[in-house]
């Protein structure tokens, strides 16, 4: 059966920019919190760190070339922070703004739509200096950054996505430490969590009044998608719990305009959320055009205690053994799994019918290598990509409103604490000479994109 999708439909890639522009000291840009934490010994593998990436604050405009090349009607990209308010507060850097000027012109005479992510992750340090996300004035200096962002780039982007995975910023970077900034304590993770919450609030609120309807607002979330092991209670409960600290925590009160049930009897070990003012939740609760969605993989967890578990990674749940399914994994160790895909959609659709859904990251980490035939054949990734798009054809034959796909990602790049080590890209990149090639499947991407038809996994022909 061919696979046809509709006119319109965005097909993009995604990138981040502390991933692939390099430049760090380059026009006034500021340090950020991965600045300093890819410095700590032993935080990031090999002790690499963004300092050039793939170069591409240098190389832009071949990277567009690249994208156009490939047919992309849509590219997701983010905004540095520090490159715009270097200390994360205060007027703008104009050549910081100059470069996303540039970069958003390009993409246009392209034909190529940006999507732009206002924070991926690279905070000014200052700001962290100042207590970083647990601290709730952060989310006022984002609320100044979005709107400055919003003036400069309004006349050319339509979607903007305020926060990258809120998750991964909060939990990643206060809970396990993981990620910049590298800290372990539940009680600072979930008063980030608010923080957060509150300055897509405000954010959103701040793009709506520079830019009015002619904005479409979103954000990005990595939603855990877990499964119960069985239909056992105790199991049903572990996922449950999961889905509480880790999914509704973002959900209810972005699009429901309340913090679930459950959820302050379920921290209270960590805190008493005083931090939470009256009107903070009308704020979080600002419309929103449409919701973007990160799936790379679906867990499945029981009760009971694991035995790979670091006792030192901290947790907000207890009493949470994960399993691992047989199946396929990737380099990541994580298990393909597109149904999940189809499940996460359809479940979003239940839940706020009709929203707009964007998949703004989807991809797989693979060791690729450049062929002696000069092509990089990494058979693997298409069919992965190709099975998570037929997942998305599937979800919106059930009705959910899908309206783009972003892979993750245009190019292999800095995979944070596992540096250069893990190559997602649908275009390879040489570390030595920084020469990018596209893989095969970037040229199956190409076909996809260009008809909008789903390809065979062997039609990777450029
Ligand atoms: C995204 O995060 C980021 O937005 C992007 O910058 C990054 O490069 C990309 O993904 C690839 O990592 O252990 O099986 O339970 C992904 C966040 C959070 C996704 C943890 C996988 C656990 C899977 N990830 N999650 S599993």
């Amino acid at each position: 059966m061919t696979r046809r999708f509709p006119d319109g439909f965005l097909w993009g890639a995604a990138t981040s920019s502390y991933q692939i522009e390099g430049a760090v000291d380059a026009d006034g840009r500021g340090p950020s919190i991965w600045d300093t934490f890819s410095r700590e010994p032993g935080a990031v593998l090999n002790g690499e760190n963004g300092d050039v990436a793939i170069d591409h604050y240098h190389r832009v405009g071949d990277d567009v070339k690249l994208m156009a090349d490939l047919g992309l009607n849509a590219y997701r990209f983010s905004v540095a922070w520090p490159r715009i308010q270097p200390t994360g507060s205060g007027p703008a850097v104009q050549a910081g703004l100059d470069f996303y000027q540039r970069l958003t012109d390009q993409l246009l005479d392209a034909g190529i739509a940006p999507a732009l992510t206002l924070y991926h992750w690279d905070l000014p340090q200052p700001l962290q200096d100042a207590g970083g996300w647990p601290n709730r004035d952060t989310a006022y200096r984002f609320a100044d950054y979005a709107g400055i962002v919003a003036d400069a780039l309004g006349d050319r982007v339509k979607l903007w996505i305020t926060l990258n995975e809120s998750w991964c910023a909060a939990y990643l970077g206060y809970l396990s430490g993981e990620h910049a900034p590298g800290i372990q304590d539940p009680a600072q993770a979930l008063a980030s969590v608010h923080t957060l919450n509150l300055a897509h609030g405000l954010g959103a609120r701040a793009i709506r009044s520079a830019l009015g309807d002619g904005a479409q607002v979103a954000i990005s979330h990595n939603i855990q998608v877990n499964k119960a092991a069985t239909d056992a209670p105790e199991d049903v409960a572990v996922k449950t719990r999961l889905d509480l600290v880790n999914n509704e925590i973002l959900l209810a009160p972005q699009l429901d305009g309340a913090y679930p049930e459950g959820l302050f009897e379920a921290t209270e070990r960590f805190t008493d959320w005083s931090f939470v003012r009256d009107g903070d939740l009308d704020v979080i609760h600002t419309r929103m055009d449409a919701l973007g969605l990160n799936y790379y993989s679906t867990g499945t967890v029981r009760a009971g205690e694991d035995p790979d578990r670091d006792p030192f990674q901290p947790t907000l749940v207890d009493g949470v053994a994960r399993v691992r399914p047989e199946g396929e994994y990737t380099e990541m160790g994580w298990l393909v799994e597109p149904q999940g895909l189809t499940d996460l959609l359809l479940e979003m659709h239940r839940r706020w019918p009709g929203l707009p859904l964007y998949v703004t990251e989807n991809g797989a980490a693979f060791d690729d290598e450049v062929a002696p035939d000069g092509r990089v054949h990494d058979e693997r990734r298409t069919a992965y990509l190709h099975s998570h798009v037929e997942a998305v054809g599937r979800a919106m034959d059930a009705g959910a409103n899908v309206r783009g796909y972003f892979a993750w990602s245009l190019f292999d790049n800095f995979e944070w604490s596992y540096g250069y080590g893990k190559r997602f890209g649908i275009v390879h990149v040489d570390y030595d000479t920084l020469t990018r090639t596209v893989k095969d499947s970037g040229h199956w991407y190409s076909r996809l994109a260009g008809s909008g038809v789903l390809p065979g996994v062997d039609e990777t022909t450029a």
